[in-house]
C-alpha cells in the first residue's frame, strides 16, 4: 500500500509526498504536530498540515533566514528566534563566534522535543551552552525586552493560528523596542505567488517603523510554490549587504557572499507588488 501525505496549499493547489512511515502525530495545546519519513526529503515536520522543514532542504531557509541578517550585522553578539521550535536557525545563529547568546521564544514545546527526538541534525544545536530556550508566547517575549537584542529572527508558521499577532504591525514596534540601536530583524513572509497582498501588508507595516526595509527570495522546494520571501527591517545597516567576511570555519550549502547580494533582486512581478 502507497501512503501519501498533501498539503493543500490552497483549495486548488497541493504538495504531495510519499511516505515511508509516521513517527509521530499529535494533537499539542496549540497545533496538529506531526513528523514523518518521506521518501524524498527525509524526516519532515509539519503543523496543522503544512510543511515546516525536511531534513533534505531545511538548509535553505535556516541559512536564508539567519545569515542575511547576522552577516549584515558587524558583531551580532544576542540573537532572539521566535518561533523555530525545530532548532534550525539556532545552529545557523551559532554557527557565529561574535554570537554570545542565541534565545528561542517557542510557545509549543511539543515542537521543541519532536524536533529533539525525530530531527537530530536540525534541532542538535538547543543543547549547546549559548541557547537559551523560553517556552511560552513570543509576543509577550518581545515585549518585555527593550534595546537587547542585536538581531531578532522571525521563524514562524503562516499567518494563521498561534502565528496571526506576529504579521501585525503592534507587533513590529515591540521589535523595534526590543532592538539595539543598530539591531535588524527578519520575519519569514511566505509565497509572493500565493500571498502577495500579506507580503504587501507586511512591508507596509516594517515600513512604518523601520528606516530600511526589504524583502529577499530563496527557493525552497517544499513550500508553498516554492519561491519564499523574506522581509527585514534595519534600523542602520543596509539588509542587502554583508558587511563583514565570513566568520573562519564557515559552511553553508546555500548561503554565499554573493547570493546574499542577488536575493534582493527581484522579479518585476515582486518588485511592483511593494511598490
Ligand atoms: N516556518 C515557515 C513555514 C511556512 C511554511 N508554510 C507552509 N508549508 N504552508 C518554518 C519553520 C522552520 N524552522
Amino acid at each position: 500500500m502507497e501512503l501519501w501525505f498533501t498539503e493543500k496549499q490552497t483549495p486548488n493547489l497541493g504538495l504531495a509526498l510519499r511516505l515511508e512511515k509516521t513517527l509521530r502525530r499529535e494533537k499539542t495545546a496549540y497545533q496538529d504536530l506531526a513528523v514523518v519519513e518521506t521518501f524524498q526529503y527525509g524526516r519532515m515536520l509539519t503543523l496543522d498540515g503544512a510543511v515546516q522543514t525536511t531534513e533534505k532542504d531545511e538548509f535553505v531557509y535556516h541559512e536564508m533566514i539567519t545569515h542575511v541578517p547576522l552577516l549584515a550585522h558587524p558583531e551580532p553578539k544576542r540573537v532572539l528566534v521566535v518561533g523555530g521550535g525545530d532548532g534550525g536557525t539556532i545552529r545557523e545563529i551559532l554557527k557565529h563566534p561574535s554570537v554570545e547568546q542565541a534565545e528561542l521564544a517557542e510557545i509549543d514545546e511539543r515542537v521543541i522535543a519532536a524536533a529533539r527526538e525525530f530531527l537530530p541534525t536540525i534541532s542538535q544545536s538547543l543543547s549547546d551552552p549559548r541557547t537559551r530556550i523560553v517556552v511560552g508566547d513570543g509576543i509577550e517575549h518581545v515585549r518585555k525586552a527593550q534595546a537587547q537584542y542585536d538581531v531578532i529572527i522571525v521563524d514562524s508558521t503562516d499567518p494563521v493560528g498561534p502565528a496571526v499577532g506576529l504579521f501585525a504591525p503592534e507587533f513590529y514596534q515591540l521589535v523595534h523596542r526590543a532592538l539595539k540601536e543598530d539591531g535588524l530583524f527578519v520575519a519569514q513572509t511566505e509565497s509572493p505567488f500565493l500571498n502577495a497582498d500579506l507580503i504587501r501588508g507586511v512591508f507596509a507595516g516594517i515600513s512604518a517603523v523601520f528606516p530600511r526595509t526589504r524583502l529577499y527570495l530563496a527557493a525552497v522546494p517544499t513550500y508553498p510554490s516554492g519561491l519564499w520571501s523574506f522581509t527585514v527591517g534595519s534600523k542602520v545597516h543596509d539588509p542587502a549587504v554583508p558587511g563583514r567576511n565570513m566568520p573562519a570555519g564557515f559552511t553553508s550549502r546555500y548561503y554565499t557572499p554573493e547570493l546574499h547580494r542577488s536575493a534582493f533582486v527581484l522579479p518585476r512581478f515582486v518588485a511592483e507588488l511593494l511598490a
